[in-house]
């Protein structure tokens, strides 16, 4: 059975964004393969955290795993942290890992403008998501196009490490929703929707109040021309209200723009926070139920144990292959 890992930063409450491009992805295919789905807690620290705003936040994205509809009998569920064979699988990738390489990745230079002072773990921190990748053998990784180019470094450090040292790694495939959809932010649509956006507006989180999540919809920025066409160049606001519309439903863009071809920006507005909040409703009832259950533990428990064991077994055989033994 083909394998599929990915994982989620807990860095806030997660967004639409964050649902339509990684987890939709991870519900869709659980039954297809061999699942693993983590907290990328390591990699959220490559930014300032509040330690303890961080561990709400990793309590609360299991949560919401579940309650979107991940299944925690079809996917192995664990926290990245607790796993210390990452980091140390990530530090002998590191070693095969060019200075320039990692400087070419688009996310470090969006992400390194940002702070006035960066640490070099947001530098390295491609390695550490190859190690992720590369641990478990995984064939896919469902991820949103933004971080489609940290998928390849994965695959070009594992194609090296395999020649240099041997057969070692499965090379992975990035696997991008069939749209390759990117939600963008709903007052600035050129710019991704991204969960730690200082403009609430634009963003729609999946713990939002329902109302507030309608007033965001209706305020998005739209265009003046009043037709509901998929344009992203010159109508990039309403054309990301289409790919919501569109990632919800399953419907395709053209049928959506034949349906609502007579509409106006305001009627097909309400459409979409309608079918938005329909499926945000399901889903907020359900992490109310789960998120103080023990089964949130229990789940914990059972990821854990079985990918040290496999995280170790990569370890061991790495630092093999490299010489790390007693002669
Ligand atoms: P941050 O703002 O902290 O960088 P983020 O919102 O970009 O967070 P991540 O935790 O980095 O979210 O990403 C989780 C997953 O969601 C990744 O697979 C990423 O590609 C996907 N993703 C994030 N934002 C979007 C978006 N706007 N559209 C589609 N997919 C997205
Ligand atoms: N870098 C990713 C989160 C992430 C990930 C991974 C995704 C860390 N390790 C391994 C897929 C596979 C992000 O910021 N979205």
């Amino acid at each position: 059975m083909k394998k599929m890992l990915t994982g989620l930063q807990p860095t806030g409450v997660i967004t639409l964004g964050n649902y339509i491009g990684a987890i939709k992805q991870m519900v869709k295919y659980q039954d297809e393969y061999e699942s693993y789905l983590f907290i990328a807690d390591l990699h959220s620290i490559t930014v300032p955290q509040d330690p303890t705003e961080l561990s709400k936040n990793i309590k609360s994205l299991l949560a919401l795993y579940i309650a979107c509809g991940i299944d925690p009998n079809k996917n192995i569920i664990f926290i990245q942290s607790e796993n210390e064979y990452h980091a140390n699988i990530s530090w002998l990738l590191e070693c095969n890992t060019y200075y320039g390489e990692l400087s070419r990745m688009t996310q470090f230079k969006d992400k390194s403008k940002k702070q006035v002072n960066f640490t070099s773990g947001l530098f390295t921190y491609p390695v550490l998501m190859a190690a992720d990748i590369l641990a478990y053998d995984a064939d896919y990784v469902p991820v949103g196009v933004d971080q489609k180019q940290h998928v390849e470094l994965a695959r070009d450090i594992a194609i090296r490490f395999n020649k240099k040292y041997g057969d070692t790694f499965t090379i992975p495939e990035p696997l991008i929703s069939a749209s390759g959809t990117k939600i963008m932010d709903l007052v600035d649509p050129t710019k991704k929707m991204s969960k730690s956006s200082d403009n609430q507006k634009g963003v729609i989180r999946l713990l939002d109040d329902v109302n507030v999540i309608r007033k965001k919809i209706m305020g998005a920025t739209t265009d003046s021309e009043m037709i509901v066409k998929f344009d992203p160049i010159n109508k990039p606001g309403i054309s990301n209200l289409i790919n919501i519309y569109s990632a919800i439903t399953n419907m395709s863009i053209s049928d959506i723009e034949s349906k609502f071809s007579t509409s106006n920006y305001g009627q097909f507005k309400r459409e979409v926070a309608d079918v938005v909040i329909d499926e945000i409703t399901k889903i907020q009832n359900k992490y109310n139920e789960i998120i103080n259950s023990d089964t949130l533990n229990e789940i914990l428990d059972n990821g854990i144990k079985i990918t040290r064991e496999i995280a170790k077994k990569k370890f061991e055989d790495m630092k093999h292959k490299m010489g790390f033994m007693r002669v």
